[in-house]
């Protein structure tokens, strides 16, 4: 009730920020980078996304959350060599709200970065409602240029009719089967059909949560087109992207 309070000016006051995460193209291109998004509260200090926007949801913030995450990650690439992406999260009000893709569109316009370098993300909880709407979302987007992820795939109420019906570029399989994706059997054989499934439909693929060695070495043996996580690189500060991408590979 408090952070409620708080949250409500926590962007004015510049409390808001965002961590930048690699995302690898093996086995060791940076191809581009995942915004994520943080408060840094000033008694409580930082707050993860997971806590607080559920609260922006639910009171109404995150349109106006969304929209500044949207552009600050858009500025911030337009700094970056121009063949990196920057991949933005949706949230399920954002994306249900009527107004995404001139929100969008305005603001690729206003920062003048090319379409084709952003990408949204979305989890599949939002496309359980008003699907006509939201197929039709999604294909503004395309035309426009962006490129669309279906994130944390495999977990929740994963339903193959996505796949057939929604325009996505890639496909995020969630950390819940890369933890154990080195040593498990089942769970190899899951990974390995949602990557041929993917490519036959025409999508990459994006491994999540990669934390080791021996993970990353099996989805580079299945072909998986990107690898995220630790492994690869944590999320980053702005400060340290200039770094990280001149590393050698
Ligand atoms: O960074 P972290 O693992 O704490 O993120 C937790 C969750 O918050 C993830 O599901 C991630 O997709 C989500 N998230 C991170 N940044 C944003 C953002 O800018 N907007 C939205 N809607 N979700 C985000
Ligand atoms: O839901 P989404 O995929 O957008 O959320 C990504 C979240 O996963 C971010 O909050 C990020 O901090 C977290 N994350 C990224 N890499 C790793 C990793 O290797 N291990 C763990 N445990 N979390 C990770
Ligand atoms: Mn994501
Ligand atoms: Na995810």
């Amino acid at each position: 009730e408090n952070l409620r309070r708080s949250l409500r000016t926590a962007l004015e006051r510049g409390e808001l920020y965002l961590e930048y995460q690699p995302l690898i193209r093996p086995p060791s291109s940076v191809i581009g980078f995942e915004a994520l998004l943080r408060w840094r509260h000033p008694e409580i200090g930082i707050i993860p996304p997971s806590v607080f926007i559920p609260i922006a949801e639910a009171d109404g913030l995150m349109d106006e959350i969304g929209r500044w995450v949207l552009e600050e990650a858009c500025r911030q690439a337009l700094t970056w060599p121009s063949s990196l992406t920057i991949a933005v999260n949706l949230s399920p009000a954002q994306f249900l709200s009527g107004s995404l893709t001139d929100t969008v569109a305005q603001i690729i316009d206003e920062v003048g970065i090319r379409a084709d370098r952003l990408e949204l993300e979305i989890t599949e909880t939002v496309l359980l409602e008003k699907t006509v709407d939201n197929i039709d979302t999604l294909n503004t987007l395309n035309v426009l240029g962006i490129r669309i992820s279906l994130d944390d795939f495999g977990t929740y109420y994963s339903s193959l009719s996505y796949l057939k019906n929604f325009p996505f570029d890639t496909l995020k399989i969630d950390q819940y089967f890369i933890t154990d994706v080195d040593t498990d059997s089942k769970g190899q054989t899951i990974v390995r059909s949602i990557i041929n499934l993917a490519h036959g439909l025409g999508m990459s693929v994006t491994a999540e949560g990669v934390e080791t060695w021996a993970q990353a070495r099996w989805l580079i043996k299945e072909n998986c087109d990107c690898l995220q996580g630790n492994f690869l690189g944590r999320p980053l500060e702005i400060e340290e992207i200039g770094d990280f991408i001149k590393r050698p590979a």
